[in-house]
């Protein structure tokens, strides 16, 4: 995209064209200096509209609840934005996310803007580009910014750095909850859902996860334990206003503050760690192997040879 066509295609961004949004988002995603400058133009235009994180084990439910919730907004008349972000499939993308994100009729609401993102098999990366493209669409003017991400290892640490709230779902299928609580899913929930409440269990499941809940440290913020079927709209209202009960907390106890602050300044560390090691790899990746060679003859250690390549680096850098 030259630089015109981007300037141009900010000013349609600005008068609410969703095909701008669509491209900006892609330009935000492949990162470089390009986004840079979006993200330049839209951060005054941030408005600091709730952001919520679903995640949760595959399959329980959570594009079907999001779809809910996003129905749910609508009726309230605000503008939403749903980003799905699927960490598991980094070869097969789009498909697989068209499967996954099943909105229907919702793709076509001019107040709903849907995107879908595949990770590219870089999950460190996931948490930035995903609150980027989160950034875009809240300076688009959506109102509720929803994140949907499959729990699995690191990524609901990711989706809790991208959001105010995050709503953990689980179903009362077998083993669900026990590993929510060995992924350390339980860690990062505001909310938690037993959604599939129609499915035998569910009553059970709430005991389990409220007793494991009871055995953690007093924190001024308590835990609700609530049941969905999403698939049926039911429970839907009563989560929307946990979720505002906590957005309350968050204001109220000056967390939304910290939270945001602390979000900052992971995006300043990684952006400066980027940049750092980038800066030292390009002048050093040539002396690295005969460094390689000394420690591997047992001459150096990677100790003493880091040490070198570090002075020999600070000393350009002066
Ligand atoms: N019985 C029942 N089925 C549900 C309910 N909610 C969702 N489902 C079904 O569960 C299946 C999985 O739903 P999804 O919404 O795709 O689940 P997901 O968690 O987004 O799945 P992944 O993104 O693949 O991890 C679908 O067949 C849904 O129709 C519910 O409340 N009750
Ligand atoms: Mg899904």
């Amino acid at each position: 995209m030259l630089e015109t066509d981007l300037d141009r295609t900010l000013e349609a961004f600005f008068t609410g064209q969703r095909r701008a949004a669509a491209r900006l988002i892609s330009v935000v995603e492949n990162g470089g200096p390009r986004a840079e400058d979006v993200l330049h133009q839209l951060y005054p235009r941030l408005t600091g509209a709730p952001r919520l994180g679903i995640t949760g084990p595959p399959g329980v439910g959570k594009s079907t609840l999001v779809d809910a919730l996003v129905r749910y907004h609508r009726k309230h008349d605000r503008r939403v934005g749903v980003v799905a972000v699927d960490p598991t499939s980094p070869f097969t993308g789009g498909a697989v996310l068209g499967d996954r994100v099943r909105m229907g009729d919702l793709t076509t609401d001019p107040g709903v803007f849907i995107r879908s993102m595949a990770t590219r098999g870089s999950l460190g990366g996931l948490a930035r580009a995903t609150k980027e493209v989160v950034d875009v669409l809240e300076a688009f003017g959506q109102q509720m910014l929803i994140v949907e991400t499959v729990g699995v290892g690191q990524t609901e640490m990711d989706v809790a750095q991208a959001t105010d709230s995050v709503v953990v779902v689980l179903s009362p299928e077998s083993g669900d909850a026990i590993q929510a609580m060995k992924a350390g899913l339980m860690e990062v929930a505001d909310i938690l859902v037993v959604n599939k409440a129609d499915r035998p269990g569910a009553g059970q499941m709430v005991r389990t996860l409220e007793a494991d809940l009871a055995m953690r440290p007093h924190s001024e913020w308590s835990v609700p334990v609530l049941v969905t079927v999403a698939s049926k709209g039911e429970g839907i209202a009563e989560l929307c206003a946990a979720v505002d009960e906590h957005r309350v907390h968050l204001e109220q106890s000056g967390d939304l503050a910290d939270r945001r602050r602390r979000r900052a300044q992971t995006e300043i560390t990684a952006v400066l760690r980027d940049r750092l090691w980038q800066r030292a790899h390009a002048r050093l990746a040539d002396e690295i192997p005969a460094w390689a060679e000394r420690v591997a003859a047992g001459q150096e250690t990677p100790y003493t040879a880091a040490r070198s390549l570090m002075a020999a680096f600070l000393e350009d850098s002066e």
